[in-house]
């Protein structure tokens, strides 16, 4: 049986050997995904960014409490471009989300960056395509955010949960220089260390200079460490959800992420391309290897590898 009938057919060692190859960028798992394509649109994608260090995993952790205790399976992926760890998961994602590991309806990954971001970022896309294949109801996506513009979880995910920490003044002025668009979902965790409601205001005065949105992004307050605040995230979440199904915006939003993924794949492709190019037996290499001062120009390099004329 080929590896994509027993991913659909629950095989987990199959859906793991998929994703593999998938990080290791093995044409096979175009292949896979490509094979799987019609079979995918189901789940629920929930991108949790933030900050490193504010409690993503902790708060994924908690909702996967929630999550199964409605009887829904779930897919993690844990992206950290910072990191060189793949597979399994990365030491701290291990520790948090432990108590899921023998729970058959929780499927968890961790990515790192091996070799390039770009490659990250179509992996990553891919690894989404194989576990809503697979049948899972709910894919959660960490990532460390904001700025990978390849990364943005915006146009990867249906829904996307901004997870910022009390009185964090960076975290603030950017929503004011733009993240508020991303945000469905404002969380501030570590409510425990007070703070919280200060920063619940700022976040309020910064969307009420702007027009008032269709959907009004709601500001919750989290300890993911005391275990308080998943039921509400999850409820908001789920809110967010029928509010996109039901005329909200769901169509529009996989249509930009079919637009970004496309973007991602040509750039991938692309960059590939001009490494062989600069790196091979050809016309621009061997004049490169002539003029080790590098003294040539780097723009007209890019152009003559993507074959315009500048
Ligand atoms: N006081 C307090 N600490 C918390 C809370 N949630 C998480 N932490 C702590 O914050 C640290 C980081 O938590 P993680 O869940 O790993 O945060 P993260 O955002 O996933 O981190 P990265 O993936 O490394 O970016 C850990 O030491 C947690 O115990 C909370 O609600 N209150
Ligand atoms: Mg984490």
């Amino acid at each position: 049986m080929s590896l994509a009938a027993s991913l659909l057919q629950g095989d987990v060692r199959a859906l793991a050997k998929a994703i593999s190859l998938a990080e290791d960028r093995d044409p096979e798992a175009t292949q896979i995904v490509t094979e799987l394509q019609p079979q995918t649109g189901r789940a629920h994608l929930v991108g949790i960014t933030g900050a490193p260090g504010s409690g993503k995993s902790s708060l994924v952790d908690l909702l996967l409490q929630v999550i199964r205790q409605r009887g829904k399976t779930v897919g993690v992926v844990a992206v950290d471009p910072s990191s060189p760890f793949t597979g399994g998961a990365v030491l701290g994602d291990r520790i948090r989300m432990q108590r899921h590991t023998l729970d058959k309806g929780v499927f968890i990954r961790s990515m790192g960056a091996r070799g390039h971001l770009g490659g990250l970022a179509a992996a990553t896309r891919e690894v989404i395509h194989l576990l809503d294949a697979y049948g899972r109801d709910v894919i959660i996506v960490e990532t460390v955010g904001v700025g990978q513009s390849e990364l943005e979880i915006g146009t990867v995910c249906d829904t996307t949960v901004l997870v910022l920490v009390p009185e964090s003044g960076d975290a603030v002025q950017s929503i004011k220089a733009g993240i508020m668009e991303i945000a469905d979902i404002f969380v501030i965790n570590k409510a425990d260390l007070g703070g919280a409601e200060k920063t619940r205001r700022l976040i309020q005065d910064a969307m009420a200079l702007g027009p008032a949105p269709a959907w009004a992004p709601p500001i919750l307050l989290t300890a993911a460490i005391k275990d308080q605040g998943g039921v509400e995230l999850w409820q908001a979440i789920e809110r967010h959800w029928e509010y996109l199904s039901q005329g909200g915006g769901l169509q529009d939003r996989r249509l930009q992420r079919l637009k970004q993924e496309v973007l991602a794949l040509v750039a991938e492709q692309a960059r590939d391309d001009a490494r062989q190019q600069l790196e091979g037996d050809t016309p621009v290499a061997r004049r490169l290897r002539q003029n080790p001062n590098g003294t040539l120009n780097p723009y007209a390099l890019a152009a003559e590898l993507m074959g315009r004329a500048r």
